[in-house]
């Protein structure tokens, strides 16, 4: 690993950033830090949406956001917030070790890509389904289908995780308590793809309010700038 306390020639952080990804959280991360960082752009398939092959001469997956930092290549979002906070954060946007706001800080780390994602990409999958081009003696099998497992299953799990953030928010300002950390960087995706998805979750007070202090803050406003046009996707 390229050590830039001990090289002498520091390296800068390139985030490897496909449009419209979770890859904006990486980037606002780096702007609350102030770490200066390049960014090499990903353009989606338009058909697909998938990233492009070349995403995965980065790393296997082919997914984003990676970083580099120096020889180190660092991949999953939850995994870089984390590696950037300790590595550069001299203490910044994460509780203190010993303290109960710790493993709040933990938990919402792993819960946002572990247990609130996955409903909102079926979702996303689903609804794809129901828009997708099919032969006309397909489509009312295909729609009813992805209807049916919408409003049987993947809308009352969503709903259920946004009702369980909402009460969550009601009970300290920022998810790990007072302070805002790098737990509300990552879990500004879901929340930010549950209220794009048509979701409750631009109507909870909570959570609404959640979202405008989070676009309100100068570094999630660089960032965008820096990162380009954000429309969310899975
Ligand atoms: N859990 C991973 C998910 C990574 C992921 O699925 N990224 C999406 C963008 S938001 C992607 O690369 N999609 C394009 C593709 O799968 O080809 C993370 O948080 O980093």
């Amino acid at each position: 690993m390229n050590d830039r306390s001990t090289t002498g020639s520091p390296t800068i952080i390139t985030v490897h950033h496909l449009n419209n990804s979770r890859s904006q959280r990486v980037l606002w991360l780096l702007e609350e830090l102030g770490l200066p960082y390049e960014i090499k752009f990903y353009e989606r398939d338009t058909k697909t949406m998938l990233a492009p092959p070349a995403l995965r001469a980065v790393h296997p997956l082919g997914k984003s956001p990676v970083i580099s930092d120096g020889t180190l290549t660092v991949a999953e979002s939850g995994a870089i917030l984390e590696y950037l906070v300790e590595r550069y954060g001299q203490g910044r946007l994460k509780p203190a070790a010993d303290s109960a706001e710790a493993l709040r800080y933990r938990y919402w780390m792993h819960y946002a890509e572990g247990s609130a994602m996955p409903p909102l990409l079926m979702k996303l999958v689903f609804d794809t389904v129901e828009r997708s081009p099919m032969p006309f003696f397909v489509k009312p099998i295909a729609r009813g289908i992805a209807a049916k497992v919408k409003a049987s299953f993947v809308q009352p799990q969503i709903d259920q995780h946004m009702n369980f953030l909402e009460a969550e928010l009601a009970r300290s300002e920022w998810f790990a308590g007072a302070a805002f950390s790098a737990a509300d960087v990552q879990m500004s995706f879901p929340i930010e793809a549950a209220a794009q998805r048509g979701g409750p979750a631009a109507r909870q007070p909570h959570l609404a309010a959640f979202l405008t202090r989070i676009h309100a803050r100068p570094a999630y406003q660089r960032a965008l700038e820096r990162g380009g046009p954000y429309q969310l996707m899975g």
